[in-house]
């Protein structure tokens, strides 16, 4: 019994990569590695078929999404800002990358147990599939097809790692190989199940771009709106080098939300309805919407997910339809005290009913600073609610708005644990110099934005290290909706300087101090920045 086991362990203890012990978990490594790239490249191929449906890392990329916690969430957003999809997906095929080696070299062993890996994962995705918003049967192809292929795949590996086609049953236990034969039926196994692979993953990625709602975008013609606002004053942009443009361009708008793969919904199959605790429940296509009564309106969006100095905050001039005439025309039924929206790929909140008809600009929006509204900022339309953070208020996709009770439904993130009342906190924060930047002592522009939104900024004042709190010098105000810009000369003397700054909003309500966490209802605290001021 010891001879035997003592047998075995020298049998399969790798020598080096290229030896032939070697071989014997480089290869199944190998094998199992490119048995996950054909199921999923196979599953891209699949998904491509059908407008809308998800490929596995999709499907259980949204199914991440939705299951972290609000802390795991909010610091993937704090490490990886916008490109915290990538992060997600290229962590779920590092993993899948893991598990395809792990299965390869199950599979050299037992075959059956590799086999089982595999249609595992062909379940796990197509749960993973069907459990996704507005999901069909056909979901469930991908994973499926997937899997199944991955499988012959694997099963060919295998009896060319053995050279013998049964690896695993008694017969083959018996079989005679060669170790030619192996290596040359493992490097043809090999580079044909990479091409199908690669070839499978590029159509089907082909396939998909073709549902791009980006044609359909591309032919609206906005109307004219019938509240035209004038240009935009000069005297709202101080234009100093390092500070953020007042009009954020589109291509530089924060985007956060949850979809994986951004919805894309041509005009012409989009349309809203209002229902709920109306009178009239409302049906509207895209034309019925252009054909209504526009406004254009100035406001600074922000999320509640936004750091003490960070970027998750833009302003751009919208257009749209005013929320009240809507809710007007629809009539709102007594005891109606929120409005929740629903979007095309399931995503869900509310707010208040009456933040819709206090006199703010809160429209169904269909343009951004002159444009149609960019796919990923919601097209065709949206919501826009100045003085709400987005998480409450502005759905993008927006497929539906139901009109309900406060205590009735709790959206997306309020089931996650932010608050259910998200009016957006006053913050400052300093664009120019940036932390930690060295620069020459003089005169320096100390300058940033400021917003508190619909409650407009009143007063921003700059403090250099323990010292005075000076008056900053602001823009022009254009409206209370919108951030501000300030500047603030410094005569700049050599040595670490901390640059703090805090700002008062239009009701005369100094920004707290009080640091605080993004959850549950916003970050609060003072920005402050720490500069090295030497001679060059
Ligand atoms: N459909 C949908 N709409 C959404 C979200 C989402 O996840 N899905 N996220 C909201 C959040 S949290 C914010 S801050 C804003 C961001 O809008 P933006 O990406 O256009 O800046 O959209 C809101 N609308
Ligand atoms: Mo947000």
């Amino acid at each position: 019994m010891t001879t035997v086991s003592a047998e075995r362990d020298e049998q399969r203890t790798p020598a080096s990569a290229d030896g032939p012990d070697g071989r014997r978990l480089l290869r199944p490594a190998v094998a199992g590695l490119l048995t996950t790239a054909l199921a999923l490249g196979v599953a891209e191929l699949v998904a491509g078929l059908r407008k809308g449906t998800a490929s596995p890392i999709v499907a259980v990329g949204g199914e991440v999404i939705d299951a972290v916690p609000a802390p795991v969430k909010d610091f993937a957003i704090a490490t990886f800002g916008t490109n915290d999809k990538v992060a997600l997906v290229v962590g779920i095929v590092v993993l899948l990358a893991a598990f395809g080696v792990i299965l390869g070299i199950l599979a050299a062993r037992r075959l059956v147990l590799g086999l089982a890996g595999v249609a595992l994962f062909g379940v796990v995705g197509a749960a993973a599939a069907l459990s996704r918003p507005a999901s069909s049967a056909f979901d469930v192809l991908p994973s499926i097809v997937g899997a199944l292929v991955g499988m012959v795949a694997l099963t060919a590996f295998v009896a060319g790692l053995s050279g013998r086609p049964f690896a695993g049953t008694a017969a083959a236990a018996t079989a005679p190989t060669t170790g030619r034969l192996d290596r040359r039926r493992f490097l043809t196994t090999g580079v044909a199940v990479a091409a199908l692979a690669a070839g499978a993953g590029s159509i089907g990625r082909f396939l998909t771009r073709g549902f791009s709602a980006a044609g359909s975008r591309s032919s609206v013609v906005l109307p004219r709106p019938d509240r035209v606002l004038p240009a935009i004053p000069a005297g709202v942009d101080l234009d100093i080098p390092g500070l953020s443009p007042f009009t954020t361009p589109n291509i530089a708008f924060y985007r956060i939300d949850t979809a994986l793969v951004v919805p894309q919904i041509p005009a012409e199959d989009w349309s809203l309805r209002i229902h709920g605790m109306v009178d009239n429940e409302l049906e509207l296509t895209y034309a019925d919407v252009l054909s209504r009564p526009m406004i254009e309106t100035d406001i600074t969006m922000t999320c509640v997910s936004n750091e003490i100095g960070g970027k998750l905050v833009g302003n751009a001039r919208w257009l749209g339809v005013p929320l009240a005439d809507l809710l007007e025309e629809a009539g709102v039924q007594d005891g109606a005290t929120q409005i929740v929206g629903r979007s095309f790929d399931g995503w869900n909140n509310g707010f208040p009913t009456e933040n819709a008809l206090d006199g703010r600009d809160a429209i169904l929006a269909v343009g951004m600073n002159g444009a149609p509204l960019p796919i990923e900022h919601g097209f065709p339309a949206r919501i826009v609610v100045p003085g709400l953070y987005g998480y409450v208020s502005a759905t993008k996709w927006v497929t539906e708005l139901e009109l309900t009770r406060l205590e009735d439904f709790d959206g997306y993130w309020v089931k996650r644990t932010w608050a259910k009342e998200a009016p957006i906190r006053t913050q400052s924060r300093i664009d120019t110099p940036k932390g930690l930047a060295k620069i020459p002592p003089g005169r320096t522009a100390v300058a940033g934005v400021a917003w508190a939104q619909p409650r407009g900024i009143e007063k921003v004042e700059v403090r250099i290290d323990d010292g005075e709190w000076a008056e900053a010098r602001l823009a022009e105000e254009l409206t209370a909706t919108t951030w501000r810009q300030w500047v603030h000369e410094w005569d700049a003397t050599p040595g670490n300087h901390t640059i703090t700054v805090r700002a008062t909003d239009g009701q005369g309500e100094l920004q707290t101090d009080e640091r605080t966490e993004p959850i549950p209802s916003g970050a609060t605290g003072w920005h402050n920045v720490v500069v090295l001021v030497q001679d060059a």
